[in-house]
């Protein structure tokens, strides 16, 4: 089954993985070049053998679509899974003077003094971007992260580039096209200064055979126990919603991924998940009366039949 192959990909990298040193000073194991792939006609690839909230994979879709940057869209959704990256931006900046953040990513899980004064610095961050909309503006936005490389880009020109609108209208007049991609890295935004977090879903491509579309992500980086769950059903999600609007079928899910690595402080719940069985996959219900991808709302995405094993708490590297 789908599921079989990512539970393959934990025990891969388990077994064969590099120790690797890297960016947030948690460590990893580590392998580069791995591939998936998903018959998404053969149920919707959520992991039943943890829950995987589809809540917040779907309002964070939505906010790319809406080629949106700023967490407060996210909050209003009680989604929380941007927060630290702005957080970062925040406590970094010259207008924060509370106590000091540095590094508190690591620091909140290993000094508990330090977490109490995090969490609640953390929810002031996150009351201001909610209550004050100046506030948000210069303090909720993430800079050059997928909403505005999907639906802004800037050129050099000084000219706008929907790309997404744009493969979508190429899928419906020249579904043969082998140009079909929207790609998020941009050599010149990858930078600390421009973006919070460089891209890690650079670029994926479009494909129809047989009245199905298909799709391939190519991701740069990926943290195999947080983050591959989730982009997994958001870009099998994101097929689905272009293949409503384009009148098609839907294929495969190809999910490409260059450093692929699992962090060491989520092996024992890696453990946990791999003594589970898998479930029957669930089914993707999307209201079929939305005709365009941008009209869809949270309500209009929903499961059925999703009965996973409970979830699994793992810190998240900053
Ligand atoms: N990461 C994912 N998927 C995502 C996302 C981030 O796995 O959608 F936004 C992980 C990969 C890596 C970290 O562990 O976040 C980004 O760090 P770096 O930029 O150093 O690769």
């Amino acid at each position: 089954t789908s599921e079989q192959q990512y539970l393959d990909l934990l025990r891969h990298v388990l077994k064969h993985g590099a120790r690797k040193e890297d960016r947030t000073g948690t460590g990893t194991l580590s392998v580069f070049g791995y591939q998936m792939r998903f018959d998404l006609q053969a149920g919707f690839p959520l992991l039943t053998t943890k829950r995987v909230p589809l809540r917040l994979i779907a309002s964070e879709l939505l906010w790319f679509m809406k080629g949106d940057t700023n967490i407060r869209y996210l909050l209003q959704h009680r989604n929380h899974i941007w927060n630290e990256w702005a957080f970062k931006k925040w406590v970094e900046s010259e207008a924060y003077d509370g106590p000091d953040m540095t590094n508190f990513g690591l620091r909140s899980q290993q000094d508990e003094e330090f977490n109490r004064l995090y969490q609640e610095q953390e929810q002031l961050f996150v009351g201001r971007i909610l209550n004050d909309e100046h506030f948000a503006a210069e303090f909720g936005d993430l800079g050059n992260v997928y909403g505005k490389q999907w639906r802004r880009w800037q050129t050099s020109q000084g000219e706008t580039i929907d790309q997404l609108q744009n493969v979508i209208a190429e899928i419906k007049r020249n579904p043969d096209s082998r140009r079909l991609l929207v790609t998020a890295w941009s050599p010149e935004d990858a930078t600390p200064q421009r973006s919070a977090l460089p891209p890690c879903h650079t670029m994926f491509q479009f494909y129809v055979a047989n009245n199905k579309l298909s799709c391939q992500l190519y991701q740069r980086s990926g943290d195999i126990f947080l983050g591959i769950p989730f982009n997994i059903a958001s870009y099998a999600l994101l097929t689905h919603m272009i293949a409503q609007e384009c009148g098609l079928d839907v294929g495969e899910f190809v999910h490409t991924i260059g450093d692929a690595h699992i962090y060491l402080n989520h092996l024992d719940q890696i453990d946990t998940q791999l003594a589970r069985e898998p479930k029957p996959l669930p089914a993707l219900k999307l209201n079929p009366d939305v005709s365009s991808v941008f009209d869809f709302e949270v309500d209009d995405i929903q499961v059925e039949s999703y009965e996973p094993h409970p979830s699994i708490k793992a810190p998240v590297a900053v």
